[in-house]
Order: C-alpha cells, then sequence, then structure tokens
C-alpha cells in the first residue's frame, strides 16, 4: 500500500509537470509599461498619439477615421492581448477605445472597444466590407480605469473586463484576416492606455515593461492586480 501511494504522488508530480509545460514553451510575453516615456515599438497610423506621465494617449474628437496605432510586431498565431484604458474626457456623442486584431491596410479587422455610448457598452466587432457585431451592455464611467483582456484562439475571440467574462464569439463565419499585427484605435475622446501585455507564440519576451517578466513577478503582478481591481466598488 505504501508503494502505491508513492507511485500515486510521482504520477501526481508527473501530470502537474505535463500540465505545466505547454504553458511554459508556449509563448513568450512583451509587456509596455510606457514608463520609459516614448512611443518606439508602434507605429502611428492617424491622429496625435504621445506618452504622458507614463501612459499612451491620443486626444481624437472624429469617430470616423479614429486616431490609430499598431505594434511594429507582426503575428503570425493566436495571442492574448491586455491593458488598462480608461476615458478622460468625452468629445463626440459616444467615446471608444478599441483593440484591434490584425488591421490590414484597408481597415479589415476583428476588434473589441470599451464604448462610453449612453451607459456603456462592451462590444466586439468584424469589419468590412461586411460587419458583426456582439455586444454587451457595460457601465462606462470617466476616470476610471478598465482592465481590457481579449483572448483569439483560432476564430474564437474571448473577452474580459477587470478579469470578468463578457462574451465569447465565434468569428469563423466572417473570414476574419489570418495575419497581422495588434493595436489600438480611439475615437469621440480622450483616452489613455497603459500596462500593455501581448503574449502569444511568436510574441518576443521582453519589451520596455520587462522588469516584471520573471515568471514570481508575473505572478505577484497579477495577484496586486486582482487585489487592486477586486478592492474597487
Ligand atoms: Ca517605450
Ligand atoms: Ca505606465
Amino acid at each position: 500500500m505504501k508503494l502505491k501511494g508513492v507511485k500515486g504522488g510521482s504520477s501526481v508530480r508527473i501530470l502537474i509537470i505535463l500540465f505545466m509545460l505547454p504553458i511554459s514553451v508556449w509563448a513568450g510575453t512583451f509587456r509596455d509599461d510606457f514608463e520609459d516615456g516614448d512611443l518606439e515599438g508602434w507605429k502611428v497610423l492617424n491622429g496625435t498619439w504621445q506618452v504622458k506621465d507614463g501612459e499612451l494617449t491620443a486626444r481624437h474628437a472624429a469617430i470616423s477615421p479614429p486616431a490609430r496605432i499598431e505594434w511594429e510586431v507582426a503575428l503570425l498565431a493566436d495571442c492574448t492581448f491586455e491593458a488598462d484604458v480608461r476615458f478622460e474626457a468625452i468629445l463626440s456623442n459616444r467615446a471608444w477605445v478599441m483593440m484591434l486584431f490584425r488591421p490590414d491596410q484597408v481597415w479589415h479587422y476583428l476588434a473589441f472597444r470599451i464604448n462610453r455610448d449612453g451607459d456603456g457598452v462592451v462590444k466586439s466587432e468584424f469589419c468590412c466590407p461586411s460587419r458583426a457585431s456582439v455586444q454587451t451592455p457595460f457601465p462606462v464611467f470617466l476616470n476610471r480605469w478598465y482592465h481590457l483582456k481579449a483572448t483569439l484562439v483560432g476564430d474564437i475571440l474571448t473577452v474580459e473586463v477587470d478579469d470578468k467574462l463578457i462574451h465569447t464569439n465565434d468569428w469563423s463565419d466572417d473570414n476574419i484576416p489570418t495575419t497581422g499585427t495588434l493595436g489600438f484605435a480611439i475615437g469621440g475622446g480622450e483616452g489613455y492606455i497603459d500596462n500593455v501585455v501581448i503574449s502569444g507564440p511568436g510574441v518576443p519576451d521582453g519589451g520596455p515593461g520587462e522588469l516584471s517578466v520573471t515568471p514570481y513577478g508575473r505572478l505577484t503582478t497579477t495577484w496586486s492586480r486582482l487585489k487592486a481591481y477586486g478592492e474597487l466598488p
């Protein structure tokens, strides 16, 4: 019986190692916290973007075309894309910060946006020439940080705000672009972006926010963030 117990323990340990292995070899993680004050690694496509007090920002009253900025690394596969965002001013009848997946030159993309429109909404959308969208009511306030996280696996996009699942949608009927990079767009207001984290196959490990890239750092960052958001009303 004793031997059986030891074997059981070893099996559990092997299972734990097998479970952790794909996570550790799966992906690199890039972080940018903009604390170095520059836009290195990002390409401005429209509008005026700047780094102010360690945050990426654009003030852009127009809805179309929005202010756009893209990460300079092209991705060829699935990824997780996270950032903290907030609105400081609404300059139109609505304002939004959008996280873009694989946008191309003709503005063909899959996206996830937090939209201050009425009480607020979180919306995932595919564009263009055809359009499709899924939206969930979500109260959006000025000067409050929201932690946005979107995970794209194949054609399935899952979006979370403040670590809560908002919605998941299968975009396989919509011919979403299969390659491209990630980016942000801001329309109708003054938006701020911070603590960008991108992970997935082909993502270079590091980035200007790399001080917390060690597994221990990641864990403490996650726990402190959970704690911080957990204390919000
Ligand atoms: Ca920088
Ligand atoms: Ca920062």
